[in-house]
């Protein structure tokens, strides 16, 4: 951290990730083979096809972007956690609730920090996959355990005061002079350090009867960066490639499949937990060695973000999908059955309003008079379209990571009513507004319109095309005219 006396937002996130990356790798060694073998891919990708590589962000961005995740048990550690991702740029957006859509036990709630402006995002777009256990919900904890639990929980720090006040500072001042931006680096990051501190076992194994999240978060007394995802370009590539060096991944890619059309969302995989060391506090006392199976690595391929419409058709499909499924197809088969759907080009994404793209003047565009609406402008060469990147996570996604890396699917009452939680209740808890992905997109295209519309001369409104409701059609074209 040499250079400016004054390390502002955006690089302080960038040193954060860096930092983050590099006690993780030392604490598991398969991250930087992980690590090792994205950048190859990539790489490989790059040089087969270069304008197809850089699509989605440029190269750089790409090979440096990582997201991470933890999780944590209360509210008020929520709170804490956000305060150390306001002073990085990165603020809560979406809410994911895991329960009850897996049969695997999952008592968490889910959001992710992230930057959200377009500039941000292109200087470092670092973000983490943020869960907080739900200790009322009576389908996994009753009312005893749930009052041992949050006892348990109130009586640890996660986050210390010093960190907290660095980070309060870092915010309101837009950074941290050097010193102090190295004394909060270093604090930080070791809050999510694997703990020597011994586990107790048999309150560790009681709540890890319930569910194996529960016992990470809840049965020991501090929090642990649990993975650090790079991204890739080619995820089938990353796929075989790790295979081929011994690793065991989970038995399937997450999201949509590999296919002949426009990558959308997110498509992700993981390699197993890795039994870690951990010492264990025994019933009499003692202290012994033993191990630990929670921590795991994944890894990511992004594609374009979705509009509302969008993301409508694309959680239909995965409903087909499994009804495919349940009829006996394959599961790669049943998606590309149903990707059938879906438009095979951007300009049809786009088109038909269900992928979000943002706009500029062709360098080449004609002379003279150019038309009033949005589509003629693409057609007639006065406009270019570039995808815009999901940066968000999938939460049927994130809950099939989750439950592929638990050896034990734990126990749930399903007839129990479960607690309320939603944005209302994640806004609340996080002492923060929560960001709308929908809206954080939709204000990127918009701000590109209005951007091309002055430029072109033209008044913001007529330019402006109202994304489609339309479900797609089997036409490659519809009638919807430009506003
Ligand atoms: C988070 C699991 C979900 C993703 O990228 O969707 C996830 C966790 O294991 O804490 O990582
Ligand atoms: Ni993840």
């Amino acid at each position: 951290m040499t250079g400016s006396g004054f390390v502002e937002t955006h690089r302080l996130r960038a040193a954060f990730a860096r930092s983050l990356s590099s006690m993780y790798g030392n604490e598991v060694p398969a991250y930087t083979t992980l690590v090792e073998v994205s950048t190859q891919v990539n790489s490989d990708a790059l040089a087969a096809d270069p304008a197809r590589a850089q699509r989605l962000g440029r190269i750089d961005r790409v090979t440096a972007e990582r997201h991470g995740a933890i999780r944590v048990g209360t509210a008020r550690e929520l709170a804490r956690v956000a305060t150390i991702f306001a002073a990085l740029g990165m603020s809560p957006v979406g809410f994911y609730d895991l329960r009850g859509s897996q049969s695997t036990s999952l008592p968490i709630v889910s959001t992710a920090f992230r930057p959200t402006s377009r500039e941000a995002l292109a200087i470092n777009p670092f973000r983490v996959f943020t869960s907080v256990l739900v200790t009322d919900d009576r389908r996994y904890f009753d009312a005893d355990l749930q009052s041992e639990l949050d006892a348990f929980l109130a009586r640890r720090e996660l986050f210390p005061d010093v960190v907290i006040a660095l980070a309060q500072r870092a915010e309101r001042e837009g950074g941290l002079d050097e010193g102090d931006a190295e004394e909060f680096l270093r604090r930080a990051t070791a809050c999510f350090e694997l703990s020597t501190e011994p586990v107790d076992r048999a309150w560790y194994e009681r709540l890890a009867r319930i569910s194996g999240v529960a016992a990470d978060i809840g049965g020991v007394t501090s929090t642990h960066i649990n993975h650090l995802t790079p991204r890739v370009l080619d995820i089938d590539d990353l796929y075989r490639q790790m295979t081929e060096r011994g690793i065991t991944m989970i038995d399937e890619i997450q999201g949509p499949p590999r296919w002949h059309g426009p990558d959308v969302l997110l498509r992700q995989t993981s390699f197993k937990a890795l039994a870690e060391p951990r010492r264990f506090r025994e019933a009499d006392g003692s202290v012994v060695e033993g191990h630990l199976s929670v921590r795991f690595g994944e890894v990511e391929q992004r594609g374009i973000a979705l509009t509302r419409a969008g993301r409508d058709l694309y959680d239909r499909l995965v409903v087909e999908v499994d009804e495919r499924v349940a009829r006996g197809a394959e599961r790669d088969e049943a998606k590309l059955a149903a990707w059938q759907s879906l438009p095979t080009t951007e300009a049809d994404l786009d088109r038909l309003g269900l992928g979000f793209f943002e706009y500029r003047l062709s360098a080449d565009r004609p002379a003279g008079e150019p038309p009033a609406d949005l589509d003629s402008l693409l057609d007639g060469g006065w406009l270019e379209a570039t995808p815009i990147v999901y940066e968000d996570f999938l939460p049927r996604s994130a809950a099939g990571i989750f439950a592929s890396n638990l050896d034990d699917a734990g126990t749930s009452d399903t007839a129990a009513e479960g607690s309320l939680r939603d944005e209302g209740w994640m806004a609340e808890a996080l002492g923060r507004d929560l960001g709308d992905p929908f809206v954080l997109y939709e204000q990127q295209r918009a701000a590109s319109l209005a951007t091309c519309a002055h430029d072109l001369g033209q008044d913001r409104v007529r330019i402006a095309r109202p994304p489609t409701q339309q479900p797609p059609t089997e036409q490659r074209r519809t009638d919807t005219p430009g506003a």
